[in-house]
């Protein structure tokens, strides 16, 4: 069994090294164009030219949890495309949210300034039972972000395609039942897959749909906001603010005007970072799984778009 390996923007040497590792019977090769066939492929942001030059392949593997760029591009008619489920991303995402949500509630960037000054001023308490969190997106990370922020006793209700039974956490589903779950929440969390129902989907109407005070993290895709709608309701004051972590260009350019609006928080697609051994470790527990004819964990479909 041969196994290629594409990964633009990874450095490749330790990851041909983990695999060769846990699948000490295959022969793992870093992809070079014109290479032979190989049977399975291990990718992130690889060109068209690879797949163009491996119409063979099995199974796509991808070092991420979102296809949404993998689908793009011509792939080949019989693969399998596999994202990793989880993987260490999941603890992450739950410590970066809960942070962001935290951070806005318990008003901490107020205390930050107040240092800067070195003079407290004091802020009376907020009620928690005034933050309602919505999640969007009830997957791997979802379900996981929506438990833990139920830990610190938010009221956390969730909108997913296909309905949810989670506990603790009152759940809506589908286009139907958008409104009523925007409406209920004033913080807006974004875990959803970058398909084509939901690119735009952070717009003027549906981020106006907030409660008063609205405040948006978008830990998904870029392409699932509105730039110019997000910065049109904080100038408003209908948002109070924003913590973004991914964009529609990144990094992010220099002159994007999300840098100098104050009450936007920026990191660089850092939410929920792909650790190596643990995704070597999936991947192969994968690849062992389709070449036994079982059923492979991750499976995207590729007509949904996740
Ligand atoms: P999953 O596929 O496990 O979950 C996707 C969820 O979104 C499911 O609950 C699904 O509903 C729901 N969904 C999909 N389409 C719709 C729709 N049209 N309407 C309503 N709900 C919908 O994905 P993950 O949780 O693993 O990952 C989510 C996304 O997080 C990834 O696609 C990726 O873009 C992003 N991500 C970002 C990272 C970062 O560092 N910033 C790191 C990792 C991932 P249903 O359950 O009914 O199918
Ligand atoms: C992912 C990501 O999809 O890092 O895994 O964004």
């Amino acid at each position: 069994m041969k196994v290629s390996f594409c990964c633009t923007g990874t450095h490749p040497e330790p990851w041909l090294a983990g695999l060769r590792a846990a699948l000490p019977l295959a022969q793992i090769e870093l992809w070079q164009p014109g290479a032979a066939p190989a049977d399975h492929a291990v990718v992130w942001a690889p060109p068209q030219q690879f797949f163009d030059e491996q119409p063979q392949l099995k199974g796509v593997f991808a070092i991420g949890a979102g296809v949404d760029a993998l689908l793009k591009l011509r792939l080949p008619a019989h693969a399998i495309v596999v994202r990793l489920d989880d993987a260490g991303m999941a603890v992450q995402m739950a410590e970066y949210v809960c942070h962001a949500v935290i951070r806005h509630f318990r008003e901490l960037d107020r205390y930050a300034a107040d240092m800067q000054q070195r003079e407290w001023t004091v802020h009376k308490p907020r009620d928690r039972s005034d933050f309602p969190v919505g999640v969007m997106g009830l997957g791997v990370l979802g379900q996981r972000v929506a438990q833990v922020l139920r830990q610190f006793e938010f009221s956390v209700h969730g909108w997913s395609r296909s309905p949810k039974l989670l506990e603790g956490v009152r759940t809506f589903s589908g286009p139907a039942q958008l409104d009523a779950f925007l409406a209920a929440s004033r913080v807006l969390v974004n875990l959803l897959p970058l398909t084509a129902d939901t690119h735009d989907i952070l717009n003027r109407a549906t981020l106006s749909r907030l409660q008063p005070g609205g405040y948006v993290i978008n830990v998904a895709r870029g392409a699932h906001l509105v730039d110019e709608d997000l910065l049109m309701l904080l100038d408003s004051g209908h948002l109070a603010g924003a913590t973004l972590d991914v964009f529609r260009t990144e990094p992010l350019p220099p002159a994007h005007p999300f840098w100098r609006q104050p009450k936007i928080t920026l990191t660089p697609h850092t939410s929920a970072r792909t650790l190596r051994e643990t995704s070597i470790a999936q991947i192969a527990g994968k690849i062992g799984a389709l070449e036994r004819g079982e059923p492979v964990p991750g499976a995207v479909d590729r007509e949904r778009g996740y």
